[in-house]
């Protein structure tokens, strides 16, 4: 509990089996709620989420296997967003990278300023963060195309890790299976009516476990579904 509130953490996970147990011991105990959500793991991510939640009754270990493209990012955000049942949910990878531990402040600044949806924002980088620079200007680049295109000014279009107050989540409209999930989440809040909607800074650490990441590929994808989406009705 942060503030009298239940915090729901939804982690969605694909082979993250041989760092998962050292994520979770880093997760604080203000957390009530940790929803793994596994997507096609081919390792043991599966038997670990199970067997952790059998010794920590705050875990839920979930599965969604439907792909977009391959990709199972948005499912698995979908799912445990749904299942969720704190009053905030909470969103972050499971390879250690999003402060976690931060959850109290940043709970703290939603409620004290009356936000509905925050989005953690890594950029400006601290010092000694390290940010591949291909990613730093993609994600640039796709902050360019969205103020051009929607008028919405982002500043960490691709972050990972986001607060939500669970009264707005269904008015998020997730649809994205795949890693378009992220830039959808942030324009849809950012959007809403119903949603007071910013950003909080962070700083990232470092991965734990290999990366999967095609950056270009993804990259370009977000680049297209940006475009693509300018044209669907909200
Ligand atoms: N690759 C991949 N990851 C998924 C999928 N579904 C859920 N994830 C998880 O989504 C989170 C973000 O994926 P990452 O592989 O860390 O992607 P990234 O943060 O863009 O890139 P790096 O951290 O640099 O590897 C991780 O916790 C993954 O385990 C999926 O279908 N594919
Ligand atoms: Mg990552």
């Amino acid at each position: 509990m942060i503030k009298n509130k239940k915090i729901s953490l939804v982690l969605p996970c694909r082979n993250e089996g041989t760092h998962l147990k050292e994520v979770l011991d880093r997760i604080p105990k203000t957390i009530d709620e940790i929803l793994i959500v596994s997507n096609k793991s081919t390792d043991n991510t599966v038997e670990i989420a199970r067997r952790l939640s059998k010794k920590d009754r705050r875990i839920i270990a979930l599965e969604d296997n439907r792909t977009l493209g391959g990709i199972g990012y948005g499912y698995a955000h979908m799912t445990g967003i749904k299942k969720a049942t704190g009053d905030i949910i909470m969103g972050a990878d499971g390879d250690a990278t999003y402060p976690i531990h931060d959850a109290s402040k940043i709970v703290e600044y939603m409620l004290a300023n009356n936000y509905d949806f925050i989005s953690c924002n890594r950029y400006p980088l601290q010092d000694g963060v390290k940010i591949p620079f291909k990613l730093q200007l993609g994600v640039n680049l796709l902050n360019w195309e969205i103020l051009l295109l929607y008028g919405i000014k982002i500043k960490d279009t691709l972050s990972g890790m986001w607060f939500i107050k669970q009264e707005v989540r269904d008015e998020l409209h997730l649809t994205m299976g795949d890693w378009n999930l992220s830039p959808q989440i942030k324009i849809n809040a950012a959007r809403s009516k119903n949603i007071r909607f910013t950003e909080y800074g962070i700083t990232q650490d470092q991965r734990l476990g290999e990366t999967k990441q095609n950056y270009f590929k993804t990259g370009f994808n977000h680049a297209m579904w940006i475009l693509k989406n300018r044209f669907v009705k909200f």
